[in-house]
Order: C-alpha cells, then sequence, then structure tokens
C-alpha cells in the first residue's frame, strides 16, 4: 500500500449528496456523461493516484530533478515520469477541457475531485500535466490563428509554465522589467530574467510552451502595462505541429527547495544567450494581467486543491496509526499501573486530535467543491440559486479561502495534528507526513502568499464587489440557520453558528469602517491590514462550520432513512464532526472580532529597531 489514502467515500457524498452532481449532469451540458460514468472516472482515478502516481512521490523527494547548466536542461526522474506517464496516457490531464483541444468537458465539482487525488498522490504530476488546460486558457484568449496553435499544444502533450515572477517582482507583480520589443515580422523577441518558474524544463514532453508577462517598450508602468506572450521552447510548424529550431528562452538555474522537490522551479532567462525570445501576443490585444488572472484563478484553485487533498491523506494516515498503536492505559484508570494498554484512539486528547483533523480535511473539501459548483452557471443554480453572474462573483469570493485558508490550515493542521498522531514516528521519513508537511508549505507561499489573499478578499471580493457575493454566501447561512435543519438534533449548533455568522458579520463592519475612516486619516487603513488575515481565516471556519452542518443535516437524514451498516459509520462520523467543529472552534471567533473590534494602530509607530 502507497502513501495516498483517497477519500471517495466523502467525495462521492459531496458530490452526490450534497451538491446534487446528478442533477447536474442530467442538465445535459456535458454530453454522454452520467452518474454511472462520473462514478467509474472517481474510481478509476482512485486506483491511478493510489497506484502508479502515487508510487515515485518519496523517490523523486530524494532524487530529485537534475539540471545541466552546460546544456540548460532539466531531467526527470524515472519513476517520476512513468507516474506522469500513467496519468497522460489515461488521458486524464484532458478532463474538463474544451472538446476543440481533444478534450473532455466535465462539471468543475467532478474535474476538481478528480484533481484532489492526483494532487494528494503526487502534486507535481498534476501541475506537469497542466499543458492541456493552459493550452485552454491560450485558446480561450488566443485570436482564430492562436487558437490553432493551442489546439497543437494541447494534442501533443506538451508542457506549459506561467511566468510572471522576477527577483525584484514577487507579490508586486507590476514591478516586473521584462521587455518585450515588437519586431518588423508581428512577433516580438522577450528580454529578461524571470525566477521560480515551476515546470520551466523537463523531458517528459517534446515541447514546452510559456505564458509570459513582459512590458513592451514604452508601455505604463505597473501590472496594467504587462501584456501576455506566447513564447514556445522550440518553434514549431504553425500549421502540422512539427517541431523547428530552438527558442531563446534557457533555464538559466533550478532552485534546491524543501519541499516539492519533483517540482522543478526555475530560472528562466529570455534572449540571453545569443537567440532571441521570439514570442507572440496572445489575442494580439494587450491585457495582459487580467488575461493572466484567467491562469491565475485555476492555479490558485489548485493550490488550494493541493493544500487540503494532503491534509487529508495526513489524517487518514495519522488515523491509521492511532487505531493500532498501543501505549498507555485509559485516563480513568491512570493511578492502577496494572490496568489493560490501550490503542491511542482512546485517549481524550488524541480524539480531540483527530476529530481538529477530520473537521478541517471534511470541511475544507466541502468548501473548494462548493466553489468549484460555482464554476459552472448550471451547477451554481441547482447548488445556490445563484445565476451566472452571481456564480462567478461567488467563485472569485471563495478562491481566496480555498487557496488562502486551505493552505494555511492544511500546513497548520499537519503539523500540529497529523505529525503529532504519530509521536516520534512522525518525524521519520518511514512515514509521509514530514514529506507532507515540507510539500504542503509552499502552498502559502506561491500564487499569492496569504496576507496578498487576505487584501484581494477583503479589497476587491467583498469590498469592490459592494458585498453581493458575501450576500449570497451569508444568506445561505442564514436559511440554513433558520430551517429546521436536523429535525431538532442540531438546535445547540445551529446556535453557535448563528453567533459564528454574527461575529463574522461584525468584523466585516468593522474592517470597513476603518476603512471608511481611511479617507479622512490614511493611517486607519493600517488596520484593515493588521486585521485581515484574521479575518479570512474567521471567514474559512464559518463556512466550515456551516458546511459541516449542513452535512451533518444530510447525514441525519440518511441514518433515520436506515443507512447500510457501512454507511452508517460515515453518516455518524458526519454529526460527530459537525457537532465537534461547531462546540469546539467556532466560538472562538467570538475571540476574534474582538481582537479585530480593538486593533489599534501602535505596532505601525514600533521602530523598526525595537522588533
Ligand atoms: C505561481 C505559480 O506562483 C505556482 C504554481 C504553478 C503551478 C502550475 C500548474 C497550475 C495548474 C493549474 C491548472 C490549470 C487548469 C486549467 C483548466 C482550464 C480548462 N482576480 O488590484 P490591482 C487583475 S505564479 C482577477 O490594481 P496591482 C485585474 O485585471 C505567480 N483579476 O493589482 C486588475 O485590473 P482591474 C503568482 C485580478 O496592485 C489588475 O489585475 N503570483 C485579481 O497592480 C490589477 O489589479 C501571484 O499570484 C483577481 N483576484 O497588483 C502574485 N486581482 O482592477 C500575487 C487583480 O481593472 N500578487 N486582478 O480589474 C497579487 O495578486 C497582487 O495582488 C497583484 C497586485 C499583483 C494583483
Ligand atoms: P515577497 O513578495 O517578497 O513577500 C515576502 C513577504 O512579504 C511575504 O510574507 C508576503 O506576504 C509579504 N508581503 C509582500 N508584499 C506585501 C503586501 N503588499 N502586503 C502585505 N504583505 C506583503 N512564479 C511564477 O511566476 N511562476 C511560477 O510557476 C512560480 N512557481 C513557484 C514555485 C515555487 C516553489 C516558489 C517558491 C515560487 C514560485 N513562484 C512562481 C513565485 C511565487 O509566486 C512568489 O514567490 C510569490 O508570489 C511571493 O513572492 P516573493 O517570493 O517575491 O515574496
Amino acid at each position: 500500500m502507497g502513501h495516498y489514502k483517497s477519500n471517495i467515500r466523502d467525495l462521492h457524498f459531496n458530490l452526490f449528496e450534497m451538491y446534487n452532481l446528478d442533477k447536474v449532469l442530467e442538465e445535459g451540458d456535458f454530453g454522454d456523461l452520467d452518474h454511472e460514468t462520473a462514478v467509474d472516472m472517481l474510481r478509476e482515478v482512485k486506483a491511478l493516484a493510489e497506484g502508479p502516481i502515487a508510487e515515485s512521490f518519496a523517490d523523486a523527494d530524494r532524487n530529485p530533478p537534475v539540471f545541466d547548466p552546460e546544456t540548460h536542461s532539466v531531467t526527470i526522474p524515472e519513476g517520476f515520469t512513468k507516474s506522469y506517464n500513467a496519468l497522460v496516457e489515461g488521458g486524464w490531464d484532458k478532463i474538463g477541457v474544451d472538446e476543440a483541444l481533444g478534450g473532455l468537458p466535465a462539471p468543475r465539482s467532478l474535474y476538481w475531485a478528480i484533481g484532489e487525488m492526483i494532487l494528494g498522490a503526487n502534486p507535481p504530476v498534476f501541475m506537469y500535466a497542466a499543458g492541456s488546460g493552459f493550452a485552454n486558457i491560450f485558446f480561450d484568449n488566443g485570436t482564430d490563428e492562436q487558437k490553432k496553435w493551442a489546439a497543437i499544444c494541447s494534442e501533443r502533450g506538451w508542457g506549459a509554465t506561467m511566468v510572471l515572477t522576477e527577483p525584484d517582482a514577487g507579490s508586486d507583480v507590476g514591478a516586473a522589467r521584462t521587455k518585450a520589443v515588437k519586431q518588423e515580422d508581428g512577433t516580438w523577441h522577450i528580454d529578461g530574467v524571470k525566477r521560480f518558474i515551476t515546470s520551466a524544463d523537463q523531458d517528459m514532453t517534446e515541447n514546452i510552451f510559456h505564458l509570459v508577462l513582459a512590458r513592451p517598450e514604452g508601455a505604463k508602468p505597473g501590472t496594467k502595462g504587462l501584456s501576455l506572450f506566447f513564447v514556445p521552447k522550440f518553434h514549431f510548424d504553425h500549421e502540422t505541429g512539427e517541431l523547428g529550431e530552438r527558442n531563446g528562452v534557457f533555464v538559466t538555474n533550478v532552485e534546491h527547495k524543501m519541499g516539492i522537490k519533483a517540482s522543478a522551479t526555475c530560472e528562466l532567462s529570455f534572449g540571453q544567450h545569443g537567440t532571441p525570445a521570439v514570442g507572440w501576443l496572445v489575442g494580439e490585444v494587450h491585457d495582459g494581467i487580467a488575461q493572466m488572472f484567467d491562469v491565475i484563478e485555476h492555479a490558485r484553485m489548485m493550490v488550494g486543491t493541493k493544500a487540503i487533498s494532503t491534509l487529508s491523506t495526513g489524517y487518514l494516515n495519522a488515523l491509521e496509526y492511532a487505531k493500532e498503536r498501543v501505549q498507555g492505559a485509559d485516563l480513568t484508570q491512570m493511578t492502577d499501573k496494572a490496568a489493560p494498554r490501550v490503542t491511542i484512539t482512546h485517549h481524550p486528547d488524541v480524539r480531540r486530535s483527530l476529530m481538529t483533523q477530520k473537521a478541517y480535511a471534511e470541511g475544507l473539501r466541502a468548501i473548494y467543491l462548493y466553489t468549484a459548483s460555482h464554476q459552472d452557471e448550471v451547477a451554481a443554480k441547482i447548488v445556490s440559486g445563484a445565476d451566472a453572474e452571481l456564480a462567478h462573483k461567488v467563485n472569485d469570493l471563495l478562491l481566496p479561502i480555498v487557496k488562502g485558508v486551505g493552505s494555511e490550515r492544511a500546513y497548520g493542521v499537519l503539523g500540529h495534528e497529523s505529525l503529532q498522531t504519530l509521536g516520534g514516528s512522525g518525524f521519520l521519513q518511514d512515514y509521509p507526513l514530514e514529506q507532507y508537511i515540507r510539500d504542503s508549505k509552499i502552498d502559502s507561499l506561491y500564487e499569492g502568499t496569504t496576507a496578498i489573499q487576505a487584501q484581494d478578499f477583503f479589497f476587491r471580493k467583498i469590498i469592490r464587489d459592494k458585498g453581493q457575493a458575501l450576500a449570497h454566501v451569508s444568506g445561505q447561512i442564514q436559511s440554513f440557520l433558520d430551517s429546521e435543519a436536523g429535525n431538532g438534533r442540531l438546535k445547540a449548533e445551529r446556535q453557535l453558528l448563528k453567533t459564528a455568522l454574527e461575529d463574522v458579520q461584525g468584523m466585516a463592519a468593522t474592517l470597513t469602517g476603518y476603512l471608511m475612516n481611511a479617507q479622512e486619516n490614511p493611517s486607519e487603513l493600517y488596520k484593515v491590514g493588521l486585521g485581515s488575515v484574521r479575518f479570512l481565516l474567521s471567514v474559512g471556519d464559518l463556512l466550515i462550520g456551516w458546511l459541516l452542518l449542513r452535512q451533518a443535516e444530510v447525514a441525519l437524514a440518511a441514518l433515520d432513512a436506515g443507512a447500510s451498516a457501512d454507511d452508517k459509520a460515515f453518516y455518524e462520523g458526519k454529526v460527530a464532526v459537525a457537532s465537534f467543529f461547531a462546540k469546539n472552534m467556532l466560538p472562538l471567533l467570538t475571540a476574534v472580532r474582538g481582537t479585530v473590534d480593538n486593533v489599534d494602530n501602535d505596532l505601525m509607530e514600533v521602530d523598526e529597531a525595537a522588533f
């Protein structure tokens, strides 16, 4: 048995019992895809993920890709290449991709459920295999001519990258200095050095195309002066796809990292080695940052789902260990030195820890699948009654939660709870926990750090949206509060959720107040900066509490209807975890609200020397 433990029962529960995927499929937007096919797909991916995809997980960590500075090339370890091939040979990189690119359209919830299993088993496999997805975005933004190239990229299985970051332009993408110089033939020469580029070279695909942000000569400063360019590693015949000359884009370094070592993180130089790096302006329009955000939105969803999946397999590994590990006596018999030894699942603190892990793993899964359901018009209507425009806004609102909260909670809970459950053994490479922690730390960093997610959430997704998406989601929570959910059995929990909703609404009002006051006194804005990450995490907890309670309602109904023996434990677990989270986590939001309400700017006055 490999390291990866999927939770397919919970995926089914979310997709079919919570978010009504059957009804979504019946609407007919996804062709012949029906319940049986969706179930088969999930089963096949589970087997693939737990088997060949997971197989190289540890090996590629210990023996990562090798960079050759002479040839500017990266060699991927053989075992990892096998895992990658298992994914693409099964055609799984084409799921959710437009039919014009050889893809199989699928609801986003199903797409991300499949993604969860691949990302939990071996995250870099999913990332290297993103070429067809990237081609789809290039297709959507490209000219008619470029759409044909996108089809070539997808059908020939080329790798792809997103190229924003430079040494002095990380969070501040608009500080990028890489230039684009227009040529007489309509192409552009890209000139500059990018840093930290994922998958910028590998030897698993015949070509790689880079989607690159660069500043045309004379364009304005900041993100709005950036344009998006398509820059292939090898030139190619634009009709047949046949490879031609090497383009002037070269990997000049590969980073030595704490985790996700199988994922090559490269310095990428354009036009620095005697050959021009020729690029084509995507869509022939100068709208680079907006076009790149089409990629970023998918990548942020990917990062959050990756983190959540790692937490889930971390929890399930910890649970398996806890059920077998015998240590100590039951607490009630602690003074009896001859009392029988018990498995550690008998200890209250281990139970608290396991239930915390279960709550965050399953609660965050419910959030990312709720979010994914708002990425399809038809699914959003069914799941929350949102029309297309509102669905788009709800997805925008929730992306920083999936990415920011998913990554922070996953890393925190994996370290504080999952590894801890294994005691000293968790610290060893005999178990996957230590690698999970190293591999998941990146999730709060790339694709916008947590501070950036929190600012995006408050300023753009709430204030700029005039609170419309937030009001829709709050309305959904309110309807649940007003309902008879649980038929009398979730009353206390609903009360706790009600307080949590009020606390979060109070925090939103307080932060908005600081923002208003900033018109008179600009330093009031610091208070938003001081409270925004706490606010983001609090909204995450509120959503987890709400969705777990909704799940408990479904579970109680299933139990009342007479669930099978296997399902009985599953549904009882749903009720237990919802109740636990409501009683143990939601009350903490009242304290956070107090901190946000009373935040002052003293911290901003402290001299740097005093830190
Ligand atoms: C990275 C990659 O880290 C790591 C992993 C790579 C893995 C690759 C594999 C991925 C697989 C994914 C699967 C693909 C599958 C596809 C399937 C398809 C079928 N939302 O606020 P302003 C835009 S990469 C939308 O003034 P500043 C908007 O156009 C590096 N758009 O910003 C806006 O204009 P307007 C990642 C947004 O102050 C314009 O930007 N690096 C959003 O100029 C300007 O906005 C980062 O993420 C949004 N949320 O710049 C950088 N926000 O307002 C993090 C902005 O007119 N830093 N726009 O609409 C930031 O995000 C900064 O906040 C900033 C600030 C750069 C945006
Ligand atoms: P900085 O921006 O310098 O941030 C440092 C600290 O300051 C952080 O804690 C941050 O939250 C905080 N901070 C910065 N600005 C603000 C602010 N305005 N308000 C509050 N706090 C702030 N980039 C790509 O383009 N393509 C890729 O494929 C890619 N892959 C990557 C893979 C890996 C393994 C890594 C490590 C990075 C990758 N990146 C990629 C780059 C990644 O997106 C950046 O590292 C990230 O955006 C943060 O930028 P930075 O590292 O320069 O940190």
